[in-house]
């Protein structure tokens, strides 16, 4: 059985950061974010009597090999809850930068929820599906659906925690919002932030008032967004990623993300602000700058951003479509290679 699924990346307006339980991927904080509609995952997955070991490629080249280590994991969880031990071959092809904070993870590990739950023969919801993908990157879980969308801390340890902590869709249909993307380095980072968020959690003396300030910065984002109040929204993710760099600053040694050219981009957000725009930034484990905006002004946002020497490449997103399954089949894995 080969299934074939489709993810978009998601920004967090307010931000994960930092996880109470390693192994079940239990945060610590819950989190809002907008599902993109650029920067597709598509991902297929060959369940094969006839596979000794899974295998994994990317964009056609086999995975590094702890990439691949990652997704055999993940497979074991599909495994376990389907009670099918058979191996799988993963083909997935990433169109945006992988490992440049602009969330490759998050549409990697909701494709593969999606197509590995589907060739193992599962039939699960969303809500579970996204208690899956938490399971291979605690920011695939808000992937799974389109528009915005919030990830519940949940409740508890062990399996309450588990069961408790999904991703839900939130509503905004007063909003037409934008998210001007600057691309200002497309390397993968140098400290992954799987590793960034856990010593920041550890060191950063930081880190408990970000904690208590992000569960504030939650509500005030639900009444913003019900209001249709651009502006709020926008003030509220740009203190939250701006409170969650702070904390990582504190962490001991320090993770620092943004670089000289993002902050030009930064200051050319406060200009844009200052001449009367809404225009709003939010930032995560890289350099690149996203910004927040009406729709109708992220031409006016793009250029702008696009004047600044830092940025390598500006593009427009608007809201994207959660993850689904974009094909089916029946090949064996052969048909792959
Ligand atoms: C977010 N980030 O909310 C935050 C903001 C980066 C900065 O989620 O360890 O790849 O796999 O659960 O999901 C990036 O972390 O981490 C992330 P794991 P993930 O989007």
């Amino acid at each position: 059985m080969s299934v074939t699924a489709t993810a978009y990346p998601n920004i967090a307006l307010i931000k994960y950061w930092g996880k109470r339980d390693d192994a079940l991927h239990l945060p610590e904080t819950s989190s809002l974010s907008l599902t993109l509609g650029v920067f597709a995952t598509v991902t297929t997955v060959t369940v094969s009597d006839e596979l000794a070991a899974d295998s994994v490629t990317v964009a056609e080249v086999p995975a590094p090999p702890r990439f691949a280590a990652r997704v055999t994991g993940f497979l074991d969880l599909v495994r376990d809850l389907a009670g099918d031990r058979r191996r799988a071959q993963v083909c997935t092809v990433n169109t945006g930068p992988t490992g440049a904070g602009l969330a490759s993870s998050a549409s990697g590990f909701a494709a593969l929820a999606f197509a590995a739950s589907g060739a193992y023969g599962l039939d699960l919801d969303r809500r579970a599906l996204s208690r899956l993908a938490r399971r291979g990157s605690g920011s695939a879980s808000r992937s799974i659906y389109g528009g915005f969308a919030q990830w519940h801390r949940g409740e508890g340890s062990g399996a309450a925690g588990d069961l408790s902590s999904y991703a839900e869709p939130v509503e905004a249909p007063r909003l037409d919002p934008a998210l001007v993307v600057a691309l200002v380095d497309a390397r993968e980072k140098a400290v992954d932030s799987r590793e960034a968020m856990r010593r920041t959690v550890e060191t950063s003396p930081f880190y408990r008032p970000w904690v208590q300030s992000s569960e504030q910065d939650l509500r005030d984002m639900h009444t913003a967004l019900a209001a249709g109040d651009l502006a709020a929204v926008g003030e509220i993710a740009e203190r939250n990623a701006l409170g969650m760099h702070a904390t990582m600053l504190g962490a001991r040694p320090a993770v620092r993300y943004f670089s000289p050219g993002s902050m030009r981009v930064l200051d050319r957000v406060l200009a844009l602000r200052a001449a009367g725009v809404a225009a709003y930034a939010t930032m995560d484990a890289g350099p690149n700058v996203k910004v927040l905006c009406d729709r109708r002004d992220s031409a006016e946002v793009a250029a702008a951003l696009a004047e600044t020497d830092s940025a390598i490449r500006v593009l427009v997103a608007t809201p994207g479509p959660g993850a689904a399954v974009s094909g089916l089949g029946e090949s064996s894995a052969d048909d792959h290679r």
